[in-house]
């Protein structure tokens, strides 16, 4: 159960100088992202793709698993895994990204998992669209929202709970939500929700309940500390803040040429580089990627693959020339319909939520 009767504790903001804590190594560890150069797959191999997992993950048997539609309904309901499968099954291609992604980057540093650019990674997902669920249990005039349970438990800032998230009655009723059981043509693996999650195409990933074990119509706003407190954009631990819904729009480029081992800085060979990547946004279709190879100070357009769909990364190209051999950055950028470009300053934010600030790879032509 959900403890509402103790204030979460703030979030902590590193000091300027303050090093990766122990901490956060060891949440890294557990929460890793995705490699970039597995940019190249349509389809992001499930081990690669990249995992956030709050607590542990829970131990579950598919046989025995239930799940639960009730609350403020006319006709509660409980479905094992044979009654979800025998539903309507849709597939879609869904690019997820978490909503802490660049946090590490930021300064002064949000102290939580540290993501530098990898916290992506694009899936088949295969499930029953939620809407004619709630349909079929009769939501009632008057519901609010809707409350999405995981079997998994733990403490947040002091404050004891189930993972929980609330999505409004509108937005849960989006066509395209899923409760879905197959990623990549496979069961779900344990550490992606097995044997069922929640996915809300579009939104930052917290939306994406895993375990999921129940959905309960509210006829009240849910306030638990998923919705309250941690996914919300604060320029102030004190301040109420605003959801993190939507994906912003985010190119990344699989960096070129080959690495250094503890630098992770690029060498490439004087002359043309083919230059890949990818570019989304839960927003609106991505509509221009640009493309810096001078540390930002000119841009180039990349030309833009065909979209696989509404959810689905985009894959881009751009043959980079590099004639001057030395040190640079490469920087990539993308906007959407809705004209919304990546900043190349940090939008910085006291949880660094939803932040898009372009990436920088750093690069030796020789
Ligand atoms: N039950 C539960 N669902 C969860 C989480 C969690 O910790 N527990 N993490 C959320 C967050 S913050 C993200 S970014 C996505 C990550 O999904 P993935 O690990 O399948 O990539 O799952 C979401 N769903
Ligand atoms: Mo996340």
């Amino acid at each position: 159960m959900t403890s509402t009767t103790r204030p979460a504790e703030a979030s902590r903001i590193a000091a300027p100088d303050e090093g990766i804590t122990l901490d956060e190594l060891r949440l890294a560890a557990r929460n890793h992202g995705m490699p970039l150069e597995a940019l190249r797959y349509d389809l992001t191999p499930p081990g690669l793709h990249y995992l956030l997992i709050h607590y542990d993950i829970p131990y579950l048997d598919p046989a025995r698993w239930r799940l639960g539609v009730d609350g403020h309904v006319e006709r509660p309901l409980e479905l094992d895994l044979d009654a979800l499968h025998a539903r309507e099954r849709v597939e879609l291609t869904v690019t997820l990204e978490c909503a802490g992604n660049g946090r590490a980057r930021l300064h002064p540093r949000p102290v939580s998992q540290p993501w530098l650019d990898e916290a992506v990674g694009t899936a088949r997902w295969a499930g029953t669209p939620l809407a004619p669920l709630l349909a079929e249990a009769g939501v009632l005039d008057g519901a609010v929202d809707v409350v999405f349970t995981g079997h998994d438990h733990g403490l947040d800032r002091g404050v004891e709970q189930d993972y929980q998230r609330g999505l409004s009655l509108t937005d849960a009723l989006d066509g395209d939500v899923l409760v879905a059981y197959e990623m990549n043509g496979a069961p779900l693996p344990p550490q992606h929700g097995a044997p069922v999650r929640l996915l809300v195409p579009g939104w930052y990933g917290m939306a994406s309940v895993k375990w999921l074990r129940g959905i309960s119509v509210l006829d009240h706003r849910f306030t638990g500390f998923q919705n309250e407190t941690a996914y919300r954009i604060k320029h102030a631990t004190d301040e109420r803040g605003v959801p993190v819904t939507k994906i912003n729009p985010r190119a990344l480029v699989v960096p070129p040429g080959f690495p250094d081992f503890m630098t992770r800085r690029r060498v490439v060979a004087a002359g043309p580089v083919d230059l890949f990547g990818r570019a989304w946004s839960g927003r609106a279709p991505v509509t221009r990627v640009e493309v810096s190879t001078d540390a930002g100070r000119s841009w180039t357009e990349a030309d833009l693959s065909p979209s696989a769909g509404r959810y689905a990364w985009r894959a881009w190209t751009h043959r980079w020339l590099a004639d001057t051999l030395g040190d640079t950055e490469l920087l990539v950028r993308a906007t959407d319909e809705l004209g919304a470009a990546q900043p190349v300053d940090q939008p910085w934010n006291t949880q660094g939520m939803a932040n898009n600030m372009a990436q920088r790879v750093a690069v030796t032509v020789r």
